[in-house]
């Protein structure tokens, strides 16, 4: 049986007695264990009745369990699902309802939240941060063999949700052949080995943890430090032993942040990268000042993982995103045609990495994936004569907060639903720490009505992440003579 992901990712390791991760208790994960315990969550996935094609949600702890749960859904021929553990039960359930999961896999502090979401209709498993749970239980008790289902490089290996300009998330349908194209070109672009120890912080839930640095490290045999969380202490301390770092742009701001990140400190280190939301070019010359390393920042979207790279060898240039990758298209264009050389447009994106379409929704995939292929991001950008790309706005109205995107209309209806609320409009200033930082501006119908009561309505409803740090309450909002609120006057008037 052929399985595109697993045979290149998984299959190769089932002997590889290296060390594949350690973890924040000092133990440690050889590949071929990994191997063997991916085996038997997949037999435990089947138990359970997920067949191939069939999505598996998890909303769970970052362990070396969900690294081998991920690992099994792709053996299983399963979608795998994975959930911000930020989400409050109403987000939770939109989610379940839309991609209607065979399997549910959540940390047994949320199960009886998720009981409430599925009933009884839906399987449902725990795991835990200590590695246990109903999921680890089962799993002990099945062989380390499983016959790998059969997929193809066009069928779906993953589903992603990603909030959208209209408020309503759209899961976006990755496949076999996205992920594993994506992860070849930056394995061999970043020149990353199983000489390498990765630092590995981030979240596995997004393309950044997930994909980008689980599937890079897999294909190539790196070993990585695979931590719970984002902590600079442990950072300062794993950095000696380590080779790379992926981040975001808050982790190296905080990094710069402490006076023991040196240049002594990093002279093991081969390569830093950076992304998921803009690096100013200011942290990168302090970066560069302070370590002697530059980062290599790079430019992805759920719906495309990653589309341009700095170069490994040659120009990083701060305030660019460099070049597309191999295999890979860019075209800047307007009304759909490409511009020239240095003129600002809309930077679409094509080639294997490009996303299949979003799930049950015709339409939306109809108006930002082109017949050709070719995928409208979203983003503005500029491309130079030598093909280097740089980004210089968003068309979509987006917040980049610590490198979680926020739909500032996805608030905006939460909001508008308030009894005694007329309307709303959402923004993003800057913010020293996570880069931007969500505001809110609300007219109000009820003049009784105070932020702090809005708070106490809004918030329960929606990840902490996108909270409103403020609610400003004006008695009109700034229009443009079309009638179209001027979010850019938001930003300015209350930047400070
Ligand atoms: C945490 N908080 C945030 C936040 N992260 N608020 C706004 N934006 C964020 N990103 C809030 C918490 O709710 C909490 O609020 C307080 O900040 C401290 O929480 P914490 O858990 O201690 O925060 P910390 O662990 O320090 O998290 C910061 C972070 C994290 C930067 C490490 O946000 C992070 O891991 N970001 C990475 C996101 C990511 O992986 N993006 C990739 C998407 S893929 P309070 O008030 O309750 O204390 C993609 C494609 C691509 O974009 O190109 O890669
Ligand atoms: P997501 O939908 O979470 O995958 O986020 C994708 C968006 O993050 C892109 O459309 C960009 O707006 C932004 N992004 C990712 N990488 C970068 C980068 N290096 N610089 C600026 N924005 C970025």
């Amino acid at each position: 049986m052929t399985n595109t992901l697993y045979d290149a990712l998984i299959a190769p390791h089932a002997n590889n007695d290296d060390v594949f991760l350690d973890l924040d208790d000092g133990s440690s994960w050889t590949y071929a264990q990994f191997v063997a315990r991916v085996a038997q969550l997949a037999n435990v996935l089947s138990g359970a009745g997920v067949a191939p094609g069939d999505r598996v949600v998890v909303q769970g702890p970052k362990t070396a369990e969900s690294i081998a749960l991920y690992g099994a859904a792709v053996q299983a021929g399963a979608v795998y699902l994975p959930l911000n553990t930020a989400y409050t039960q109403s987000e939770v359930r939109y989610f379940i309802e839309d991609a209607a999961p065979a399997l549910i896999i959540c940390d047994p502090r949320s199960l009886s939240e998720m009981e409430e979401i599925c009933g009884a209709s839906t399987e449902l498993m725990t795991l835990a941060n200590d590695a246990t749970g109903s999921l680890v239980l089962a799993a002990n008790e099945q062989p380390t063999t499983f016959e790998t289902a059969a997929r193809g490089p066009e069928d779906l290996a993953a589903l992603l949700y990603t909030s959208g300009t209209t408020g309503r998330s759209k899961g976006a349908m990755l496949s076999h052949k996205n992920l594993l194209s994506n992860s070849v070109s930056l394995t061999d672009l970043w020149q990353i080995s199983n000489t390498d120890r990765l630092i590995h912080a981030l979240p596995i839930f997004h393309t950044h943890g997930l994909f980008v640095a689980m599937n890079t490290s897999l294909l190539s045999g790196a070993r990585v430090r695979f931590m719970a969380a984002f902590n600079v202490d442990d950072i300062i301390s794993e950095i000696p032993a380590s080779t790379m770092l992926m981040g975001v742009p808050t982790f190296y701001t905080r990094l710069l942040g402490d006076e023991r990140f040196t240049k002594p400190l990093v002279e093991k280190m081969r390569l830093f990268v950076s992304g998921s939301a803009p690096l100013l070019a200011e942290t990168h010359t302090a970066f560069e000042d302070r370590t002697g390393h530059r980062i290599l920042e790079r430019y992805g979207m759920t719906e495309t993982n990653m589309i341009t790279s700095n170069p490994f060898d040659g120009d990083r240039v701060a305030g660019t995103v460099g070049f597309a990758l191999p295999g890979t298209e860019v075209e800047i264009t307007e009304d759909g045609k490409p511009v020239a050389a240095g003129e600002v447009g809309m930077i679409e994106v094509r080639g294997d990495n490009v996303f299949q379409g979003y799930w049950n929704m015709p339409e939306k995939t109809a108006e930002e994936l082109r017949e050709s292929g070719f995928f409208i991001t979203g983003d503005l950008g500029v491309k130079d004569a030598d093909g280097r790309i740089s980004i210089v706005g968003r068309q979509k109205d987006l917040i980049i907060s610590g490198g979680y995107n926020i739909y500032p209309k996805e608030i905006e209806d939460v909001i508008n639903d308030v009894d005694g609320v007329l309307e709303s409009a959402v923004f993003g200033i800057p913010h020293a720490d996570f880069g931007e930082s969500v505001l809110a501006a609300i007219v109000l119908e009820n003049p009784d009505l105070t932020d702090t009561a809005i708070g106490q309505k809004v918030e329960p409803q929606l990840a902490r992440f996108k909270h409103p740090r403020r609610y400003i309450i004006m008695d009109e909002l700034p229009r443009n003579t079309m009638g179209k609120v001027q979010k850019n006057v938001l930003r300015e008037d209350h930047k400070t």
